[in-house]
């Protein structure tokens, strides 16, 4: 097993689908999309690796930000190795040395994927090295369990040679998954994601932290057609305007593009309604929480 680690927006999830050529972890440009560990399951002639995506490391503190950086964390205990990803475009900064410092304790062999390298060719990969190496006491080159790599994970740039590394770490052992297994999430939270993406992608400011969707219902299929209905939850009675948009002209895109995704996903034909509703601090509300399915006895 191995986890991808890292701040948010750094590009694990587009690592993750690039990795297994299929697009299972939803992305976008917006921090903290990842909420949960995403198992992804690569399986091939040499074996079988299991791949966790993890929601980005921050600093937020109410109990959704609490219970993402400890499925984050809490990754790192399971697995062979970790995947560092770092985005090699910007610069480092303090919560990036909080990272390290964290992922420095995990006694784990360590491969910094240095991410992003399509756009400014790396320019700041010195910085990241000199972060490893101030917390280590060490010159890269004489830390043997620590490997630096360039990648592209939009342009699956050297994502091969990272799968290669990575089968050197692997233990010998039954496959954890069926062979034909790509991932362990649930389909209803996929549907969910699949349609919280499209809002992510349409949605500015503060407004796609206030967001959850969660599937209602999935209807027995009528004919070629499954009907699914979608709640969006959004905090306050300003946001639901926001999501809807003027003449409901935001919501009819959200769904028309998450219904084609579906489509895609289910290999069926779909109907896909969509409320939206403020329900208040749901990041807060345990039991909203556990609805949602964030269950916070599995991550310690
Ligand atoms: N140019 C470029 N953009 C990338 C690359 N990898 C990811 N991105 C973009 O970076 C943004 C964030 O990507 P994600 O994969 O959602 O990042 P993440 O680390 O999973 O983010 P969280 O889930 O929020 O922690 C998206 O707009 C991606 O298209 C890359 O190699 N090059
Ligand atoms: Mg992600």
């Amino acid at each position: 097993m191995v986890a991808i680690v890292g701040r948010p927006n750094v590009g694990k999830s587009t690592l993750l689908n690039a990795i297994l050529g299929e697009k299972i972890s939803i992305v976008s440009d917006v921090p903290q999309t990842t909420r949960r560990q995403i198992r992804g399951i690569y399986t091939e002639e040499r074996g079988q690796i299991v791949f966790i995506d993890t929601p980005g490391l921050h600093q937020g503190q109410d109990k959704l930000d609490k219970y993402m950086n400890r499925a984050s964390v809490g990754s790192i205990d399971s697995v062979e190795a970790v995947v560092h990803l770092v985005d090699a475009s910007e610069k480092t900064g303090p919560e990036e040395e909080r990272v390290v410092t964290i992922l420095n304790k995990c006694h784990k062999p360590i491969i910094v994927g240095l991410n992003k390298v399509d756009i400014t060719k790396g320019k700041f990969v010195p910085e990241y090295i000199k972060l490893w190496e101030n917390i280590r006491g060490r010159a890269m080159t004489e830390m043997t369990d620590l490997t630096l790599l360039p990648l592209s994970a939009l342009h699956a740039t050297n994502v091969k040679k990272l799968v290669d590394m990575l089968f050197e770490y692997m233990p010998e052992g039954p496959f954890l998954y069926p062979a034909d297994f790509i991932t362990d999430l649930p389909e209803r939270m996929a549907m969910a994601d699949m349609i919280r993406e499209k809002l992510f992608l349409l949605m500015r400011e503060e407004v796609p932290h206030s967001i959850a969707v969660i599937i209602e219902s999935v209807l027995p299929k009528r004919g070629k057609v499954l009907h699914i209905k979608a709640v969006i939850l959004v905090e306050r009675e300003s946001q639901k305007e926001i999501v809807i948009g003027r003449g409901g002209a935001v919501l009819k895109e959200v769904g028309t593009r998450a219904r084609k995704d579906l489509e895609e996903m289910l290999e069926t034909k779909v109907f896909l309604e969509l409320f939206v509703k403020a329900s208040g601090r749901w990041r807060e509300d345990y039991s909203t929480l556990e609805d949602m399915g964030f269950i916070f006895s599995d991550v310690k």
